[in-house]
């Protein structure tokens, strides 16, 4: 192998803005959906949801929100993703990510093809925590 455990960890694996929401804090079921779109960024097996900015969702890639803070972290490590059922909600592209915590959180994107660019890096990020 290249690269030392701890070297391959720090590289940001990708960025971007998504729709999100937390269904579940620590094994107790939130009482309502807040969708927002936010930027989110995964890097060093961890998932940050940063808070809700309008300016975030507008800039996408270009304009990442310098002065936001995270809302949502979310260890990879032991967590699970999967396509969410349909009754989670109704929207299309939805994946469910569920934290070793017991938290759990609905990620969507309209577009096909980037919610699966998600799917991927963030399950090869779940596979590479368990090989540790
Ligand atoms: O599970 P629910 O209650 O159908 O989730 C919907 C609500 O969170 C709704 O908020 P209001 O109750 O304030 O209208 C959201 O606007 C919807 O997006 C949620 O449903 P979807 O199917 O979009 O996840």
């Amino acid at each position: 192998q290249a690269n030392p455990p701890e070297e391959k960890i720090k590289t940001l694996d990708k960025a971007g803005v998504l729709h999100r929401t937390k269904t579940v804090d620590k094994g107790k079921r939130l009482r309502k959906k807040h969708w927002s779109a936010s930027w989110t960024v995964l890097e060093g097996g961890i998932l940050t949801f940063f808070k809700d900015s309008k300016a975030s969702a507008a800039g996408g890639l270009r304009q990442p929100p310098k002065l936001s803070t995270p809302e949502y972290t979310v260890d990879l490590r032991g967590a699970s993703l999967s396509w969410a059922p349909k009754d989670k909600s109704s929207r299309k592209n939805v994946l469910e990510l569920r934290s070793r915590d017991g938290s759990e959180y609905l990620i969507q994107h309209d577009s096909e093809a980037i919610i699966s660019t998600w799917h991927k890096a963030i399950g090869e990020g779940i596979q590479e925590l368990s090989a540790d």
